[in-house]
């Protein structure tokens, strides 16, 4: 197995912090998305959505999407730390937050980002107007989570998950959108800090 990346990009440390967490490593290639290796023709073949990062399999089989290959990763690795979610209550919730998160969240971040800074201006028509509205979109956001992180320590509840994951991804963009975590998300706080401590995100 292995895979297809840039280890500095958000989706590639996703990938990476629910491997630390399940206790896995597996190879790595470098892919050169500043070169556009990703939208080459042979890439897109096998990995439609033309990102990073994609797991190949051993049968040449590409996945990609950050979040089904850690679902791939976790159904094959014994382990009891259910990061998807335990009971069909659990799964649900997990389910419900990271499509909150990846909808009101990490989207309207990508968006900011990619718009305003032109990152990717050689390879889509990058609109200022639209990145300042999603930057205020994501920070109209934010109190979401806080409020949910001021009634259970975790963002789906009582469990750690993905959903932590994925917050933990999205809390990255912060800082390069000139975002504060300032007094009024102070369960936000709270939790990013509980956060950093965790070995897997270090
Ligand atoms: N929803 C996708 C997002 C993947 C994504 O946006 N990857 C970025 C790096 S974080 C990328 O490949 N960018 C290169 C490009 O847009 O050409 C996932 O979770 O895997």
């Amino acid at each position: 197995m292995k895979l297809h990346e840039k280890a500095t990009t958000p989706s590639a440390q996703r990938v990476h912090i629910f491997m630390r967490e399940l206790g896995i490593d597996i190879d790595r290639v470098d892919v050169d998305i500043r070169a556009a290796e990703n939208r080459s023709e042979a890439f897109m073949e096998k990995a439609p959505n033309g990102l990073i990062p994609v797991l190949e399999l051993d049968d040449g089989t590409w996945i990609c999407e950050s979040v089904a290959i850690c679902r791939y990763l976790d159904a094959i690795t014994p382990n009891e730390l259910a990061l998807f979610g335990n009971t069909p209550l659990e799964q649900a919730q997990v389910e419900m937050w990271q499509r909150i998160l990846e909808f009101q969240g990490v989207v309207p971040a990508f968006q900011a980002f990619r718009n305003i800074s032109g990152f990717f201006s050689d390879r889509e028509t990058c609109i200022k107007e639209w990145g300042e509205e999603s930057r205020k979109r994501l920070i109209a956001f934010l109190p979401t989570l806080d409020r949910q992180l001021s009634q259970h320590p975790w963002i789906a509840g009582e469990r750690y998950s993905i959903a932590d994951i994925t917050a933990w991804i999205l809390c990255g963009f912060l800082s390069r959108l000139d975002i504060e975590l300032d007094d009024t998300l102070s369960n936000l706080k709270r939790w990013h800090q509980q956060m950093s401590q965790r070995p897997s995100v270090q």
